[in-house]
């Protein structure tokens, strides 16, 4: 086949996503919003995670948040009882954000805000460990979650994704003991894709390890 009988469809959502994404960036920027982008597989604990995050920084920082799923706002909810602005996304079964949808997210939140400065937008992405790492939101930094039961060989079964992250988030450590997770070796794992990756582990739900990742969040939030 002639090379001007081929497109490269997959090529071409890409860069659309980008140039959307680096317009994202702009307007996180003249905001002056740090913006993180939660990946992981479902059930790692995203949400658990942003609800005590909530509740330890609200009464200090402007915070909203953007939930993504495939169907449903319960996430949504959750987050609204923590008193924050928040937008559900629901991508009809898709198993990632994409730049445009955070776009329109943050026009809804922005309305939703009314107004309330946002020092810090939470992205909750669609559970999954593969799909969300080929899509710039447009975020300051990317945060990859692994929760203790999935088990500490995944850094090495989903490469792409956690080497795209800035920090690696080890979650439900309160597990290890039922578990054979071994947070060494999943640490190994990760610093065999990226040697220089920081790697913290929490147990958001027994409020254990947050201090260090609350810590994370204010140091972002000085520069
Ligand atoms: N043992 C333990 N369980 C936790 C912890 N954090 C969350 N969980 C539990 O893990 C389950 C999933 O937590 P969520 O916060 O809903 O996970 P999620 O990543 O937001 O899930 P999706 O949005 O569906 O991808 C819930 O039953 C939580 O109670 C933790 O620190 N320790
Ligand atoms: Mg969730």
């Amino acid at each position: 086949m002639k090379d001007e009988m081929i497109v490269n469809v997959t090529a071409s959502l890409f860069e659309e996503n980008d140039r959307q994404a680096a317009k994202n960036r702009r307007a996180f920027q003249e905001m002056g919003t740090v913006v993180l982008n939660l990946i992981s597989s479902p059930g790692s604990g995203k949400t658990s995670l942003l609800e005590r995050t909530i509740a330890r920084l609200k009464d200090q920082v402007g915070i909203g948040v953007i939930e993504g799923d495939p169907e449903t706002a319960r996430d949504a909810e959750r987050i609204r009882r923590q008193g924050v602005p928040v937008i559900q996304l629901t991508t009809g079964g898709g198993c990632h954000l994409d730049a445009p949808m955070v776009d329109k997210g943050l026009q809804a939140l922005t309305r939703v805000a009314a107004g309330k400065k946002l020092d810090l937008l939470f992205i909750e992405n669609v559970g999954n460990l593969v799909c969300p790492a080929s899509f710039d939101l447009g975020e300051t930094k990317r945060v990859v979650l692994l929760s203790v039961p999935e088990g500490s060989d995944k850094p090495a079964k989903y490469p792409a994704t956690f080497r795209s992250a800035d920090l690696v988030l080890i979650t439900k450590t309160d597990l290890v003991p039922y578990f054979d997770f071994k947070v060494e070796e999943a640490t190994e794992f990760v610093r065999i894709l990226k040697p220089d990756m920081p790697v913290l582990s929490l147990a958001a739900e027994k409020d254990e390890g947050m201090d260090a990742w609350i810590a994370y969040l204010q140091a972002l939030l000085r520069n």
